[in-house]
């Protein structure tokens, strides 16, 4: 079997090499996602993937207020339309609350309210039937994805709490119409800020995982290695980080940190990774080790 491959575990993906850009929570940043189709760079490399999750909520507002993030999450279902097997949009926690119409208040914000006066600012009358169809995209959203090699890509992991009822058969379906609901395992997954040790093992034994990549926990310097096997990143402000690797290779933690990027610079956060990658091999106990080159 093919040595590189990345498996969508709801449904569809299926590839045979290349290299995956990985991007966190963009919150409205349309300025950040931008620069990340130009990192990404997907017409000019065919085997190539990016994966990118939660852009409802945040970045600017109209005049009249109206969040504006609902630009970017239909710039990602077009570009999801563009490359429908290379492009994989991981639902997250703010598209259940919109499906849900569950309330987020973030710095007294009411973010469901902004949200809605911005579609209502452009859409008028029809917002409820756009309205619809959002519902019908985040449906149709994944999970996760899983390189052959053990890394976990999602929005985030579940807390110990809710791991004695975790249902992986969550990840063998093709839509997520019936797991949208307070307390499903799809939604203890995208809440859960769990980054004890212990139930970061407890979560890839479940799944079969080595490392997970996520998003979800803001980190002010754009990406936290909180455990030994969790990399977090975030890409919505000028701190944003991503992850561009290669998908043909088994990965150590301390390999996958050497490849994150700063989006503003396309550069490697020397100075600070190499504190992290420190940091994991002590706790680990490992060897240092090359990382054998940039990705195509
Ligand atoms: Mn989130």
């Amino acid at each position: 079997m093919p040595g590189n491959e990345v498996t969508k575990l709801t449904a569809e993906l299926d590839i045979t090499e290349g290299d995956v850009v990985v991007v966190g929570d963009l919150h409205g940043n349309r300025v950040n996602f931008i620069r990340l189709l130009k990192a990404a760079d997907l017409e000019h490399h065919p085997n190539r993937h990016l994966i990118l999750q939660e852009a409802v909520h945040g970045g600017p507002n109209s005049p009249q207020g109206g969040c504006l993030s609902y630009i970017l999450f239909e710039g990602l279902a077009a570009l999801k339309a563009k490359h429908p097997d290379r492009v994989h949009v991981l639902v997250a926690n703010h598209d259940l609350a919109e499906h849900m119409g569950q309330v987020i208040f973030k710095n007294g914000t009411h973010l469901n309210q902004a949200f809605d006066q911005g579609m209502a600012e452009a859409y008028g009358e029809r917002r409820e039937e756009v309205r619809q169809w959002y519902r019908r995209l985040i449906e149709s959203l994944v999970v996760a994805c899983r390189t052959r090699y053990g890394l976990f890509i999602s929005h985030s992991t579940p807390d110990g709490t809710s791991l004695a009822s975790f249902d992986v058969g969550l990840f063998d379906h093709d839509r997520l119409s019936e797991d949208i609901y307070r307390g499903s395992s799809l939604y203890n997954l995208v809440w859960g800020r769990d980054y004890r040790p212990e139930t970061a093992d407890r979560f890839a034994e479940l799944v079969g995982a080595e490392l997970f990549l996520v998003s979800h926990t803001p980190c002010p310097r754009g990406y936290e290695v909180p455990n030994h096997r969790h990399l977090v990143i975030q890409s919505h402000d000028e701190a944003a980080c991503y992850v561009h690797l290669p998908l043909e290779r088994p990965l150590t933690q301390a390999q996958l940190l050497t490849w994150l990027r700063r989006l503003l610079t396309g550069k490697h956060p020397e100075a600070t990774v190499r504190v992290a990658v420190d940091e994991v091999r002590q706790r680990a106990g490992d060897e240092p080790e090359g990382n054998g080159g940039a990705p195509g």
